[in-house]
């Protein structure tokens, strides 16, 4: 199987000389011996800073070092004649500073000096891969691009080649932690921590390399499934020092490891609610065992409860990670990590930015984002997501100039969409999610279009006009997808189980708590404080206000914050309805001309890649067909009103 190098394929550049030492100098040598070469007059100089002056550009460098330093990861560029330095105070920042000379040699023609930090101090991509294949989830839970890259048959696999290259596509984009194991540990993965060590060490090995600390998912009933504890208490003196006992062992094999993820009383996972504990007292036992360590613990916020009856009007799932977490906010160790969702339900297309990560004032939190389509298309539909986590990054917490998620969050998290197709994403095009990312989880600043190019440049050899019109194609692709899915931020009209195409009832009588509650008049979830579940009451003002009025509410959230009807008049004049009809038809509209689009331009594309895009774009128009005549159908039967453009709905 030819593995896809992805972004790193088409780059080349000159001779370079390193004034640097160290294993993650070692890692750029052995990068500069795969990288293709240019001939050209740039002499390019790497050097830690300590040897700055060996290089010709010492004083420019020198003179552009922020006071706070350059951090570990920093690094300076300088170009001056034919001279281009990178300096760093170490490894890591060298091996950043590598990859955007890598990324950017073309166009840095004339005299500069930038200076580069990450925003956010860990990026972090969590794997929901399971050692052991789960009978439904299969060998990745919600993943979408085949098999793990990093087990198979129950074990680590032999072969870390693969891994490798990952490790490098994750280096190149700023990415410096990754979770192995699916945050649902079942009986094999428990064992990570102990059997399984030699191998996860291995894998450590491999990251180490690129600057990449390891962490690992693990199962907060541990000590009662390896022991023969009977109890998983997190005040209990056995478990505590079970659990120092585990993490020392994970220390001996693993010195560097980043620590650990856990999923704990949500989704049937065992945790501290068993002992009538709270999550502080949970998230503190694995902490204060990993402090010795310097490791840090990323506790879940993902908790609500998946067995609501649907008759119950008084549960909100919308409010239940604020409502678990608020009144512990404080109450946590330093190296806790509060591991919060993007949005209060879960990884729609369109959610409001969750109230606590605004909201959580003493504890550290990490924002989680999912780069996998489970609820965005499955990498069969085109859907390019870094226009919407721009928007998350950038939501202004405060709703009045203050600070936004990016300012605020400590780390960030999302959740990869790699596997071991030969292109690791499934869909060719779903890497640019993957990209975006890492740029993004860097600089969340910057432009998803222009990262966009970025991608397609470093991925493809391409004209610019060809380049460009993949971009076009792709930069609004969410918004499209959004378009023929779940009107207005509804959401969850998926397929249960699946999560792929339209079921409108489908979650609507279930136990997982995401209703749309459409009646014969109206449509949507009432959170308001005055009449609903009070979710509004969780922002601070003016966003609470904001999203309480139905006249205030952002249009593409309003079903998300009201239960409204259908003949409620939207800023553009039309209806609800007409918006829901509207909309679909649009989407799947925008899907054709994409297909069309993408056919004028496929064949300057090699054949794997053309095919793969291809035949995905003909499922995805099947995808959104579907939607559009489910939700309009659906809604036109409910209502009774027809579309004012006369155009098909079937009855
Ligand atoms: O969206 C849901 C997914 C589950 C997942 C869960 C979570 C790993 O459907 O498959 O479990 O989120 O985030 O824990």
């Amino acid at each position: 199987m030819t593995v896809d190098p992805c972004w790193l394929g088409t780059q080349r550049l000159p001779e370079v000389t390193i004034h640097a030492s160290g294993a993650l100098a070692q890692t750029i040598r052995a990068e500069l011996r795969q990288t293709r070469r240019i001939r050209n007059d740039v002499e390019v100089a790497l050097c830690t800073l300590g040897r700055v002056r060996e290089t010709p550009l010492w004083q420019e460098v020198e003179a552009a070092l922020p006071d706070e330093g350059l951090g570990a990861e920093g690094f300076v560029v300088a170009r001056r004649g034919n001279n281009l330095v990178v300096a760093a105070e170490a490894g890591r920042g060298l091996l950043y500073g590598y990859f955007y000379v890598l990324r950017y040699f073309e166009w840095m023609t004339s005299e500069f000096v930038v200076v580069e930090r990450p925003a956010i101090a860990i990026r972090m991509l969590d794997h929901w891969d399971n050692l052991v294949p789960h009978p439904r989830m299969g060998a990745v839970e919600r993943g979408y691009s085949g098999g793990s890259i990093f087990f198979r048959d129950g074990r680590v696999v032999a072969d870390l080649t693969r891994v490798r290259g990952y490790a490098r596509l994750l280096a190149s984009i700023g990415i410096n932690a990754v979770a192995i194991n699916n945050v649902n540990v079942h009986a094999a993965e428990t064992r990570l921590i102990t059997e399984h060590l030699p191998d996860v060490s291995r894998l450590a090995a491999v990251f180490r390399e690129y600057g990449i600390a390891l962490y690992l998912s693990v199962n907060f009933a541990a000590p009662m499934e390896l022991s023969d504890l009977d109890t998983a208490d997190p005040l209990d003196p056995r478990v505590i020092r079970w659990w120092s006992a585990a993490v020392s062992r994970v220390h001996d094999v693993v010195p560097d490891l980043g620590g650990f993820v856990v999923k704990a009383d949500s989704e049937n996972r065992p945790g501290p609610h068993v002992y009538d504990r709270t999550h502080a007292d949970g998230a503190n036992l694995l902490a204060r065992a990993l402090a010795p360590y310097g490791g840090t613990v990323f506790w879940r916020c993902f908790v609500y409860d998946s067995h609501q009856d649907w008759r119950d009007r008084s549960t909100d799932r919308a409010r239940a990670a604020y409502d678990h977490f608020i009144p512990l906010d404080g109450r946590f160790e330093d190296n806790v990590v509060l591991q919060v969702k993007h949005g209060p339900l879960d990884f729609q297309a369109r959610e409001p930015v969750s109230p606590l990560l605004g909201e959580l004032q003493e504890t550290r939190f990490a924002l989680e984002l999912q780069v996998t389509q489970e609820y965005t298309g499955q990498q069969k539909d085109l859907c390019y997501l870094g226009p919407w986590w721009r928007e998350i990054l950038q939501f202004d917490t405060t709703g009045a100039g203050g600070a936004t998620v990016a300012d605020r969050t400590k780390a960030i998290v999302a959740v990869s969409n790699v596997g071991d197709d030969a292109n690791w994403t499934g869909h060719k095009l779903a890497q640019s999610n993957l990209y975006a990312y890492g740029r993004l989880a860097w600089d969340p600043s910057a432009d998803p279009v222009s990262l966009l190019h970025e991608w397609a440049a470093a991925t493809f050899a391409m004209d610019d006009r060809t380049r460009s019109e993949l971009v076009a194609i792709m930069a609004d692709s969410w918004r499209t997808y959004e378009r023929y899915t779940a009107p207005l931020g509804v959401g969850f009209m998926v397929s249960p189980g699946s999560h792929y195409g339209p079921s409108v009832n489908g979650y609507e009588y279930s136990a997982w708590g995401t209703y749309h509650f459409a009646d014969r008049n109206g449509v949507g979830v009432d959170r308001t404080v005055a009449t609903g579940s009070g979710f509004t009451g969780q922002y601070p003002e003016p966003l609470a206000g904001r999203y309480e009025s139905v006249y205030t509410c952002p249009e593409e959230l309003l079903l998300f914050f009201h239960h409204v009807p259908y003949d409620h008049v939207l800023q553009n004049g039309r209806t609800v309805l007409q918006q829901i009809y509207d909309t679909h038809f649009q989407g799947y509209d925008e899907v054709e001309t994409m297909l069309t689009r993408w056919k004028a331009i496929a064949d300057r594309f090699e054949p794997v890649t053309r095919e793969n895009i291809s035949t995905r774009f003909e499922g995805q128009l099947a995808n959104a067909r579907e939607w559009r005549d489910q939700v309009n159908t659906y809604f036109y039967r409910l209502s009774g009103i027809p579309d004012s453009e006369r155009r098909t709905i079937y009855h």
